[in-house]
């Protein structure tokens, strides 16, 4: 493994910094807390650490609306904490990478201050103003445009009200951003997750869509825009490029395959690796995230192994993920979060820790963390979850109905807080927690994982580990096979003639395979559970099973 692409073997842990620790009683995790379990992260074996927005915000979107780039807000700590947990994760030899939000920001930014006071104002072009809006959609709902009176009017928010877009075709918004990048590199951090940065570039005509389907909200006229790779490029070369061994990741909003190779492929010099969400809609009926249908196992398997084979065609990297901030828990999601909570959760992680890619654990995934099942409105803080609620029942679903689908797929499932032991709040807080911590830390903690040897949590352990030592599951080929099994996704990983064979049967019902390549097990390097078994050319699964197997070579 070249230096340059470390981040080819190794696993990122991503921290939502609110829910994770809270070390002064006030309910909220803060940056003293995260030194805190350092050791622990550190003992999972993952190499890098992300940190979800920590920057001076009015928490509209949970700091995804930030208000002053170059400081901390004070409810995580200071800048001195946060200098101190950098210092901290890099003397265990960990690295840590920072949340950039540069599609948009607070309108509480100084620069949105300065913007509203008139069209004369050197920061008025920072934002994107119009004098009559078009008819897109804001991602919370609504349109996304919003009258500003005083001038007569109306700046473009592709997400809340509160988060006005960036104009980026302004060079001078380039050169800020850029400059507040190298601030945070000076300073040690060892790179960047960037947000929705594929919708940075709007197509300047700003047409009206048609709405002839979910995705024709707007969307296609600022997804992978037409000056975006121009933009990502001299990002590169003006701040990237400068440091040595830094990691880049974008989070790419409705993107394709063909745009995150150019992201992607090292040629291009633009990013190091992106995340897709198209696995990530399988359930959703009429692609609408308000509307549950349980989950399309073949169009997962079909989506899976095209991003697979298609981005290494191209040179691409992916970043290989299931859970994170803005996603439900996993194992309540496509698992069984009741009688084989453990199984399922076990293989999950196998099928993405072992793809093409680097893959990410988000806070509470390790220790098979579910959906906490909230029981009232209240319980939610999430402004998407609490705009999709009124729409909801202005639109006539009856409330129980609306609970039903929020605790299914509100954001808010996977930021209650992290639970490290049975002690209350799951030992998050001594105090009051922001969001109400799920019922379930008594039974399900860092603590009791991590003395089980047979624990999740010791399994990701095993995961991690396999990864570090094979350049097969790092740099290998990828290989599907078993396309057409109903059940079971399976894949094979290969370098230098040396084989590793994934298989995972995605339900509750045992099955097996047929597979002449079988007969070649050289061992079995990872099994989720005593009922899988190899036998000659049969491969047999439990319950949600999942076995990892080394092939002879003849
Ligand atoms: O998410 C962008 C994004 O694609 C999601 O917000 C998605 O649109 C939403 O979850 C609908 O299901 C990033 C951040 O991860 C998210 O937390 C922020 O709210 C959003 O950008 C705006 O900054
Ligand atoms: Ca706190």
């Amino acid at each position: 493994m070249d230096k340059k692409n470390w981040w080819k073997s190794s696993v990122v842990y991503q921290i939502y910094p609110k829910s994770f620790k809270d070390s002064n009683g006030d309910g909220i995790g803060d940056i003293v807390g995260i030194i805190e379990e350092l050791d622990y992260l550190n003992s999972l074996g993952v190499k890098v650490i992300w940190l979800t927005p920590i920057y001076v915000s009015p928490q509209n979107d949970n700091g995804y609306d930030i208000a002053d780039y170059y400081n901390i807000d004070e409810m995580f700590g200071t800048i001195d904490d946060f200098k101190r947990l950098l210092n901290e994760t890099h003397k265990r030899g960990m690295k840590l990478i920072m949340d950039m939000v540069v599609n948009h920001t607070s309108t509480e930014n100084y620069w949105f201050k300065e913007a509203l006071k008139g069209e004369d104002n050197p920061y008025h072009d920072f934002y994107i103003w119009r004098d009559k809006p078009n008819n897109w959609s804001s991602k919370f709902g609504g349109s996304a445009w919003e009258y500003v009176e005083s001038l007569n009017k109306y700046y473009l928010h592709l997400f809340d009200v509160t988060q006005a877009d960036l104009n980026w075709e302004n060079p001078r918004v380039r050169e800020e951003i850029f400059k507040m990048m190298r601030y945070w590199l000076d300073m040690g951090v060892d790179g960047f997750r960037l947000d929705v940065v594929n919708l940075l570039s709007k197509d300047q005509r700003f047409l009206d869509d048609d709405y002839s389907d979910a995705t024709r909200d707007g969307r296609r006229f600022y997804t992978d825009g037409p000056r975006i790779h121009e933009y990502l490029n001299l990002m590169n070369k003006e701040v990237f490029s400068k440091y040595e061994n830094i990691m880049t990741v974008g989070e790419m909003s409705s993107t394709n395959i063909e745009n995150c190779i150019k992201y992607t492929n090292p040629d291009n010099k633009e990013l190091d690796m992106v995340f897709n969400f198209h696995h990530l809609k399988v359930d959703y009926k009429n692609n609408k995230k308000w509307e549950l249908m349980p989950f399309d196992f073949k169009a997962l398997k079909d989506l899976l192994f095209t991003w697979q084979v298609q981005m290494e065609k191209g040179n691409g990297w992916n970043a290989l993920f299931w859970c994170n901030h803005d996603q439900p828990r996993i194992v309540s999601r496509f698992g069984n979060d009741t009688v084989y909570r453990e199984e399922s959760a076990k293989m999950l992680g196998t099928v993405i820790h072992l793809m093409r890619g680097t893959p990410y654990i988000y806070q509470g995934e390790e220790i098979g963390m579910t959906n906490p099942n909230f029981e009232s409105i209240e319980e939610f803080r999430d402004v998407e979850s609490l705009n999709a609620y009124e729409i909801l029942l202005k639109d006539g679903v009856d409330e129980k109905e609306v609970l039903d689908i929020l605790n299914n797929r509100s954001r808010d499932t996977s930021r209650t807080p992290m639970q490290w032991n049975s002690e209350k709040n799951g030992g998050f807080t001594k105090g009051t927690p922001w969001i109400n911590a799920a019922k379930n830390y008594t039974e399900i903690n860092v603590k009791l994982e991590d003395r089980n040897g047979n624990s999740i949590l010791n399994y990701y352990r095993k995961l991690i580990k396999l990864r570090e030592e094979s350049d097969i599951i790092s740099e290998g080929k990828f290989i599907p096979v078993l396309e057409d099994h109903p059940q079971v996704l399976a894949y094979i990983r290969e370098k230098d003639n040396k084989k590793i064979v994934v298989l995972c049967n995605f339900y509750e019902k045992s099955t097996f395979v047929d597979w002449d390549e079988l007969k070649n097990i050289d061992k079995v390097l990872l099994t989720n559970s005593k009922e899988n078994r190899i036998e000659g050319n049969k491969a047999f699964l439990g319950p949600y099973g999942s076995i990892v197997i080394s092939i002879n070579n003849l």
